[in-house]
């Protein structure tokens, strides 16, 4: 008897709180049924020894955006969409950023017309401010939010971005009032024009100066004001893309006061360092982004932010600039560090990265892995239940991985976006999510693309604080460890 569209038979499926044997049956693009010895299926896939998950929710990365440079990205919708499935993602959260002149509606339709024709999986939008005049938060904003954008991201550095103590006071209340998740980008613009300055005046303008311009001590005060100003506000906040080990300890703090404070962090900051940007010539501006990566030290402690629960989201801020005039080579190939465009990519790596390097080694569970890869951004965002997990009636968004396919990474002939090479040329990585499905579909098998540009959806985020991870113990914490209470 066929009773579903499609069944898995026999995987391991994980979630952030159980691992177990089970067969998945799939109508109508849901996940229909979980359980043992399941009807037949018009289609059935033998899972038996793989792992299945839930699709991946990477909910940082830059796609069809004018960025802060003034760079265009090298990935529109079509191009980081294939690469992310390829990867084991299934849903992107992209910015729609706010344009002078245009309003929040129009620069969202905007950026609706450049993702509908072309994305192929589900997406949803944040957006970033960059103006918040009283008609944008007032007016602008509200609108948004009714119509599924319940997020954005600000910047406290950046020319034309950055907000003052003043500004972030007001967005982030306007925040409190909406219901809206407020993202920061926490780097003290001051520090980072000053020690630019220096270093420039100085003859100094390789890439490798980026980090040192980019100091820890500016990211870490600006975060900890950050933090400030959201206490004063009572207000949840996001601070993304974080780095270094003094900042991880000031969310860390925060949380452990009961403020709800959340982090994320990237593969950048657990795989490359401060070294990468000195490499010959000019290579280094390849693995220039900001915040830079650090070092060693800074690596563990972005692990053990991980383990312990001070970051919730592992996204990849996959920034696309191609090594080129196009990109970050914008101002020719003997460009100052100031002028080179900042960002990595990651849409494709980020969960293979993890996956390897942090379940293979026993760094993460499995559990830990799915949580900070899909569910809690899927949470955050107000997207949970309907993406991040395996449950009836959640969309059928899901990965089968098998955890022990050896893969080296080679960008000419596995890498699916269009930025020309990646970061992480030549790690060995160990488990790979061989198919994807999105809504039921088959999008990848056999290393292909099965599905067509314009059949991912745009996705209408609740509101996120009713979904925000309470702050509860965490009973698998070691407080010795941990400085005490773990979130989610
Ligand atoms: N911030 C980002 O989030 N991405 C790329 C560069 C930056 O400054
Ligand atoms: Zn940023
Ligand atoms: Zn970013």
């Amino acid at each position: 008897m066929v009773n579903f569209d499609l069944v898995l038979r026999n995987g391991t499926c994980a979630t952030t709180s159980d691992t177990f044997q089970a067969d998945i049956g799939i109508k109508g693009g849901r996940i229909a049924a979980i359980g043992e010895s399941l009807p037949g299926g018009a289609r059935e896939i033998d899972a038996t020894g793989k792992l299945i998950l839930p699709g991946g929710v990477d909910s940082h990365c830059h796609l069809a955006q004018e960025t802060v440079d003034g760079v265009q990205c090298a990935d529109d919708f079509e191009s980081g969409t294939r690469s992310a499935a390829f990867g084991g993602t299934t849903t992107v959260m992209p910015f729609a950023m706010q344009q002078p002149g245009k309003t929040l509606g129009e620069t969202v339709a905007a950026y609706h017309a450049l993702a509908g024709p072309k994305a192929i999986i589900d997406y949803g939008f944040h957006l970033i401010l960059r103006d918040p005049n009283p008609q944008v938060l007032g007016q602008e904003l509200p609108t948004m939010i009714e119509q599924g954008i319940t997020s954005f991201k600000v910047y406290m550095t950046y020319d034309t971005f950055k907000l003052d103590d003043y500004e972030l006071l007001t967005v982030l209340s306007a925040a409190r009032s909406l219901g809206a998740m407020m993202m920061v980008h926490a780097e003290n613009d001051d520090i980072i024009h000053w020690l630019s300055e220096k270093l420039t005046v100085g003859g100094h303008r390789a890439p490798k100066y980026h980090a040192i311009a980019h100091a820890r001590i500016a990211e870490s005060e600006a975060t900890r004001r950050a933090i400030d100003l959201a206490s004063l506000t009572d207000t949840p906040m996001l601070i993304v893309h974080v780095s270094d080990e003094a900042a991880t300890n000031a969310i860390r703090s925060a949380q452990t006061a009961g403020l709800k404070i959340f982090g994320e962090t990237c593969p950048q900051y657990l795989f490359l360092t401060a070294d990468d940007l000195d490499r010959d010539g000019m290579e280094g501006a390849k693995y220039c982004c900001s915040p830079p990566p650090r070092d060693t030290a800074g690596q563990e402690a972005i692990w053990r932010g991980l383990k312990n629960g001070t970051f919730q989201v592992f996204s990849s801020d996959h920034a696309p600039y191609r090594f080129d005039q196009t990109g970050k080579l914008r101002y020719g190939p003997n460009a100052s560090f100031t002028e080179l465009a900042n960002g990595v990519p990651g849409l494709e790596l980020r969960l293979p990265l993890l996956f390897s390097e942090g379940v293979n080694t026993g760094r993460l569970t499995v559990n830990e892995f799915v949580a900070l890869a899909a569910t809690n951004a899927a949470k955050l965002y107000g997207l949970h239940p309907r993406k991040g997990t395996i449950a009836v009636g959640a969309d059928a968004d899901l990965a089968i991985w098998d955890p022990d396919k050896k893969v080296t990474v080679q960008y000419e002939t596995m890498i699916h976006d269009n930025v020309g090479f990646t970061p992480y040329e030549g790690r060995q990585l160990t488990g790979w999510p061989e198919t994807v499905l999105s809504r039921g579909r088959i999008v990848i098998e056999d290393a292909t693309l099965c599905a067509t540009p314009g059949s991912g959806v745009f996705l209408d985020c609740a509101k996120p604080d009713s979904a925000i991870p309470s702050g509860r113990l965490h009973p698998e914490a070691n407080p010795a460890e941990n400085g005490g209470a773990r979130l989610i």
